[in-house]
């Protein structure tokens, strides 16, 4: 493959400091030269201009850092559509959750029947209206259906980015009043930790996989929040929760998406080196990439 590193140094998605670090976190976990080795040509394309925060803007308790956002994301789905554009396979490296609005916005243009695999202990279906903090990384995959704040949605234009029934979320314990209505309302797949502990990570992306194909998608994204692990593997996140996904089942769902030969884009999110010990966390973001572009065992 060739694939075209984009790093989105932001943490304007919640309230936690040094999410921001992530893209630095993961390239000097090594990136670059373990997806080289696996035989891929990599372009690193490196990160995509954060500004400062902006002063004298409203504040919207609903909404934290919009304007900051909305800025981020229109620029993301620029780099994203781009590289696309180049026959790249686009990897984008976080930075908080907040930054899929970008990276699904600048594939919704390419793909119209696009599959999303969100790997997550959250659901980040919040909207306005339903969320308990204001922050945006809890609201990506309802903007990105079309439910959110105007501008969100509306980011280049292309209202909704994905399809609810092409969404399959992985993973899930920490889910909101509002989220749990949103899924049930709008037939979003969910395997909850009940169901990975119940049918197996290999059951889980069977299902998952044979139920993408299907709906006869016309590419695949991985969007991969690091706390979708148990924080003993991944403790560099701003919001662990415990009983997540092991390194092995993790592992495992990465080769399983390699073997499918479906992934068109993947997004790693989240990692945040301030919280971490000894870069753990972008570590195991790196080896799940590995496993994700085709490193084998043997
Ligand atoms: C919570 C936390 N559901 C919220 N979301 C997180 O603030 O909306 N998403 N941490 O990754
Ligand atoms: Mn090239
Ligand atoms: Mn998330
Ligand atoms: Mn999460």
């Amino acid at each position: 493959l060739n694939i075209s590193i984009i790093g989105v140094p932001t943490d304007y998605g919640q309230t936690r400091r040094g999410v921001d670090m992530g893209p630095s976190a993961i390239r000097y976990a090594g990136v670059v030269e373990r997806l080289e080795a696996v035989g891929h040509e990599v372009h690193d394309q490196g990160d995509i201009r954060v500004s400062q925060k902006k002063e004298g803007t409203i504040v919207d308790k609903q909404l934290l850092n919009l304007e900051e956002v909305i800025d981020v994301s229109t620029s993301l789905a620029n780099s994203v559509s781009k590289a696309l554009e180049q026959k790249e396979f686009p990897l984008v490296l976080g930075g908080d959750h907040s930054i899929a609005i970008g990276t699904l916005a600048g594939l919704g243009e390419h793909f119209k029947n696009l599959g999303v695999i969100w790997f997550d202990a959250h659901a980040d279906l919040n909207t306005p209206e339903t969320t308990p903090s204001g922050n945006i990384h809890g609201m990506p995959l309802a903007v990105s259906i079309g439910l959110g704040h105007e501008r969100l949605v509306k980011i280049r234009n292309n209202v909704p980015k994905i399809k609810p029934e092409n969404v399959i979320i992985i993973g899930a314990r920490s889910v909101d009043p509002g989220e749990r209505e949103l899924i049930s309302q709008q037939g979003i797949k969910v395997y909850t930790m009940h169901e990975v502990d119940r049918l197996g990570m290999t059951r889980v992306m069977e299902d998952a996989l044979a139920y993408l194909r299907a709906r006869d998608i016309d590419g695949l994204h991985l969007s991969l929040d690091l706390d979708g692990l148990d924080p003993l593997y991944t403790p560099g996140v701003g919001t662990p929760v415990p009983g997540g996904i092991t390194y092995r089942e993790s592992h495992l769902a990465m080769e399983m998406l390699q073997e499918s030969g479906m992934l068109t884009s993947a997004e790693f999110v989240e990692v945040n080196p301030i919280l971490d010990e000894k870069n753990r966390t972008a570590d195991v973001a790196v080896a799940l990439m590995g496993s994700l572009f085709g490193e084998t065992l043997v």
